[in-house]
């Protein structure tokens, strides 16, 4: 049932936060939450996740201050205008005013980069990869939700690499946006890839790439972004290397990020109206076991479900012993998102058999004893790809293709979803199709575009996505 989940996705997706205790929204600071050990395991294999597809790639994860000095973050002046509204100011050491104020990084460009001039000295040095993962602080004034728009970022996963080429800097935007394919892919989160529209890039960038998903309301969450920062920081922070020919040269560089938002994309696009719905790529529990006790037998099952759970122990499996009934059980484990469910009772014993339900389907079915670890990893495989492939069919539903700005509007504001039409590609002209449709241009499509501008009339050079966003 996936009613109140696609009609009230609001409602549900607040409440599921806080019942299947991923985070606990009580902490008294607006935009700050707290993470529940079981929300935190998630986090933890996501994590792990992004780390391994990194690491792979020639990544090295490092760790620099959350402090940053006023004169380093002001530096570079689009960077700043973009992000002065939102920084956190720490003013004070104790009861004595500091001489320079520090930010708490809302982004580690300003942190970075003075290092950078130190480390690179020639074009041996490079490409210079690195990432990390921490918590960021931005003073958000839109309206602040857990995951999507947190004033603390707690889980900000951000890469920094230098070039000794524009070319290689290019490569490596298209190295980034496939190592997040592989991330969302795995995850089975759907995305849409779009380059922003000039006013809408990260603060400082020559061009950003952005993911974006579509929320079951219809609106959409931009999920990871990339920048091509060509030489803009590397002239500010003195980024210089000596290249082949003797020359000293400005580094070319980019950078990637994604944060706790992938988790609500996780959480939210894969739920339905029990509760969660976990990818067991990420799931804490990804076997929950129920013993079906029988007044005689508790024994004789306590003792098959312990040799059971060492067939499973390749798994992540818990044993679910409380003294309630089943179905209470049943009822705990899907609101957490558990992808499989295994039942053992004196029935199932006698027969040599184990019980499985899946969370995806509700499906319930009975496997030989002797098959049941290789029955659960095929399983736990089906699951993933189930997940998958309902999650990319409901985002593909959700986009619609509109030749008018009346179109645009009805689509998107009355049926929920995003639009792909036309545009020429002049600023002035995209704003005005924003304003008269009031939907946001959420950017370009590596397509041909054919026809005429939905705004002007004039020719079309680009398809776009539009839609409303969080
Ligand atoms: C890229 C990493 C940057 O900050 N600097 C280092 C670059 N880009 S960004 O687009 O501003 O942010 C990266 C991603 O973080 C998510 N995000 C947020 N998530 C939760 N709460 C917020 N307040 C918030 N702000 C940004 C977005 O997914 C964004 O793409
Ligand atoms: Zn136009």
């Amino acid at each position: 049932m996936r009613e109140r989940w696609k009609n009230n996705f609001s409602e549900w997706y607040n409440e599921i936060i806080e019942r299947a205790e991923i985070l606990d929204v009580r902490y008294p600071v607006k935009g700050v939450y707290v993470w529940y050990p079981y929300g935190f395991k998630i986090r933890r294999h996501v994590v792990e996740l992004i780390r391994s597809i990194l690491d792979a790639t020639g990544h090295e994860e490092a760790l620099f201050p959350l402090l940053i000095p006023e004169h380093e973050f002001a530096k570079e002046a689009k960077h700043i205008a973009g992000f002065e509204d939102e920084v956190y100011w720490v003013t004070h050491g104790g009861l004595e005013p500091l001489k320079v104020k520090l930010a708490l990084r809302p982004t580690s460009e300003t942190a970075i980069y003075p290092i950078f001039a130190l480390w690179i000295r020639s074009h041996a040095d490079m490409p210079l990869k690195i990432y990390q993962v921490v918590n960021t602080f931005r003073y958000e004034t839109k309206h602040t939700r857990p995951l999507i728009r947190l004033r603390e970022i707690t889980t900000f996963k951000e890469a920094h690499t230098a070039h000794a080429s524009a070319e290689d800097a290019e490569r490596q935007v298209r190295e980034a946006i496939e190592c997040y394919k592989r991330f969302f892919d795995t995850l089975g989160v759907p995305y849409i890839i779009s380059r922003r529209p000039d006013w809408d890039k990260f603060p400082g960038a020559e061009y950003t790439m952005a993911f974006d998903t579509i929320f079951p309301d219809g609106r959409t969450l931009q999920i990871a972004t990339v920048h091509n920062l060509g030489q803009n920081f590397s002239r500010t922070f003195e980024i210089t290397f000596e290249n082949p020919q003797g020359e000293q040269e400005y580094a070319y560089q980019t950078c990637y990020g994604i944060s706790d938002r992938v988790i609500a994309a996780l959480l939210a696009l894969h739920g339905d109206d029990s509760g969660l719905c976990l990818m067991p790529e990420v799931a804490p529990i990804q076997v929950v076991v129920i013993p079906i006790w029988f007044k005689d037998k508790k024994e004789l099952v306590d003792s098959e479900v312990e040799k059971l759970m060492e067939e499973l122990s390749d798994f992540r499996v818990h044993v679910d012993s409380r003294d309630i009934r089943p179905g209470a059980k049943y009822y705990d484990w899907e609101l957490r998102g558990v992808p499989l469910r295994v039942e053992l009772g004196p029935r199932d014993i006698e027969r040599g058999e184990v019980t499985l339900v899946r969370r995806d389907t509700g499906e319930r079915f009975s496997v030989p004893r002797g098959e049941l670890k290789e029955r659960v990893q095929e399983t736990l495989n089906a699951i993933a790809a189930n997940l998958k492939e309902r999650a990319w069919r409901e985002m593909e539903s959700r986009i619609h293709s509109a030749q008018s700005i009346e179109e645009i509007r009805s689509l998107v504001v009355e049926k929920g979803g995003v639009v792909k039409t036309t545009w020429c590609g002049r600023e002035e002209c995209g704003k005005s199709i924003e304003d008269s449709a009031d939907v946001d241009i959420l950017g370009i499509l590596e397509e041909a575009a054919q026809g005429t501008c939905v705004g002007c009339g004039e020719k079309a050079e680009n398809v776009i996505i539009m839609g409303r966003s969080y």
